[in-house]
């Protein structure tokens, strides 16, 4: 069988955020936390928002996480806190999980990963638990707390249930189940949650899913900073209102290519279906679709439906209400953007003298297609990357899923010194609110392992 998630034996004594959980547990429950599971939110190098559309993406983990503390229980049912206040206490019979989708709050993401994981193994009745959360991913800012939070509680599910699986199925079964919140993501969070290996990024591959190592070029250091907006995908509606222009996107070039479209989703499995090059796929975006927005009735008649289908069988809960859909932009960032992933991994395969120019120009085209053809940036990102790249960074970008959050920099070592001065001095200190948030919104950062599970030695 694949690999499962480490089960690593840990002493306490020398990590501080372990036993300070370990006493909060206590604290809460009177009893000591039978194990601890682990883990890592991400950072996104490049492949924005075409993870949903089949292609590659190419993040790494970071060491920002979420960790659980957890004990079983006899009482059926599932009782939840957090060491933030604002993440209030919540308990829920086993036999009773619902995820509220209209109120995203945290517990609901934690219960995705509980019932996706029940629901895989057909656990019935599942375990009865208690956790104690403890996180250090800055929420709704690019950087997959709430995807971490999913797999965490997914990995809490199946080694409270004395079951076992491995790292793919775990991702799958994660990236499926905190679609139950709303959003339809496409997984790159999971998987690189579960596939990530500490020194190195990943390209991950969807269906199969897959992970392959790409080693980054000596010399260069990767930044995050935080523009200090945030953005919760779920409670609105911009990120699913993109899977929706793609997905249009998708059936009206099928349909001028005399597909059978009414099965099609995504824009990648329209590529299979033609068997053309991105190349060719860009080429047909600008011969088949316009750069004016489409209205819905467009779109009906250009496909041939009623209202009422495009209602019911191609706009999301959350969607329904467009009136624009931008598919000729939408369409060219995905087919472009998918390109950049590919030539970014063989730049970095072949490590030409020029790796960190190229790679930094690729990173560089990415941002201006989020925001000029995806318009997935806001005005702090767009002035936050700038910044950056004013203080000596050779690419700097959005990362995550945008509309706030934060920004990836890359930065020739030499550099990051005075590289990390400018920023703090423009960005963070003229501004009372990002200057107080600055010691978590900027920082060096390096791949990171993947999740895993903690026993007290
Ligand atoms: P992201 O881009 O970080 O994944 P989302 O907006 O999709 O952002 O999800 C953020 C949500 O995830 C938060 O509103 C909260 O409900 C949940 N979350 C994030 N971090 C924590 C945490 N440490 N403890 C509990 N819930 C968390
Ligand atoms: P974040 O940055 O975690 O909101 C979201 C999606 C990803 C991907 C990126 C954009 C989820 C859970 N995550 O990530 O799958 O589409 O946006 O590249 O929906």
């Amino acid at each position: 069988m694949a690999a499962a998630p480490p089960k690593i034996k840990v002493s306490f004594g020398g990590n501080d955020r372990l036993q300070k959980l370990k006493e909060a547990f206590r604290g809460k429950y009177g009893q000591t936390p039978l194990f601890f599971a682990r883990a890592p939110g991400r950072v996104n190098l490049i492949g924005e928002h075409i993870d949903y559309c089949g292609y590659a993406v190419l993040p790494m983990a970071i060491e920002q996480n979420i960790l659980a503390a957890v004990s079983v229980s006899d009482l059926s049912s599932i009782q939840l806190a957090n060491t933030d206040p604002k993440y209030k206490d919540f308990t829920v019979s086993v036999d009773g999980i619902s995820i509220d989708r209209d109120n995203p709050q945290w517990h609901y993401y934690f219960l995705c990963g509980v019932r996706g994981i029940g629901e895989h193994l057909s656990l019935s009745p599942l375990a009865g638990m208690r956790c104690v959360v403890d996180g250090t991913i800055p929420a709704s800012s690019g950087l997959s707390s709430s995807s971490a939070l999913v797999c965490c509680a997914g990995l809490v599910t199946m080694e409270a249930n004395q079951t076992s699986l491995s790292k793919v199925t775990l991702a799958e079964t994660c990236a499926k189940c905190e679609r139950y919140i709303g959003t339809e993501g496409g997984g790159m969070d999971q998987s690189i949650s579960f596939l990530a290996e500490e020194g190195t990024a990943k390209l991950i591959e969807f269906n199969p899913l897959r992970a392959t190592d790409v080693k980054l070029p000596d010399g260069a250091v990767f930044v995050i900073a935080n523009c200090c907006v945030e953005m919760n995908k779920a409670a609105s509606s911009h990120f699913n209102m993109r899977v929706v222009e793609c997905r249009i996107a998708t059936k009206m070039l099928a349909k001028a290519r005399g597909l059978d479209w009414s099965g099609l989703l995504k824009l990648g499995d329209l590529q299979k279906e033609l068997r053309l090059s991105l190349e060719q796929m860009l080429e047909l975006v600008e011969e088949v679709l316009h750069p004016e927005p489409y209205s819905r009735d467009e779109i009906c008649r250009s496909l041939g439906i009623s209202a009422q289908q495009l209602r019911e069988d191609v706009l999301s809960a959350n969607t329904q209400h467009a009136t624009d859909f931008k598919l000729y932009q939408r369409a060219r960032h995905v087919y472009g953007e998918a390109a950049r992933v590919l030539q970014f991994k063989a730049v970095c395969d072949s490590s030409p003298v020029t790796a960190v120019a190229q790679l930094g120009d690729l990173m560089n085209q990415s941002h201006a297609s989020c925001r000029d053809l995806y318009e997935c940036s806001c005005s702090e990102l767009d002035q936050l990357v700038d910044i950056c790249l004013q203080a000596g960074a050779v690419g700097s970008r959005l990362t995550g899923a945008g509309w706030g959050g934060c920004t990836v920099s890359m930065v020739p070592g030499e550099r990051i010194d005075s590289f990390l001065q400018t920023v703090r001095e423009r960005y963070y200190a003229p501004d009372a609110r990002r200057s107080a948030l600055e010691e978590q919104s900027l920082f060096v950062t390096r791949p990171g392992g993947g999740a895993a599970i903690f026993i007290e030695e």
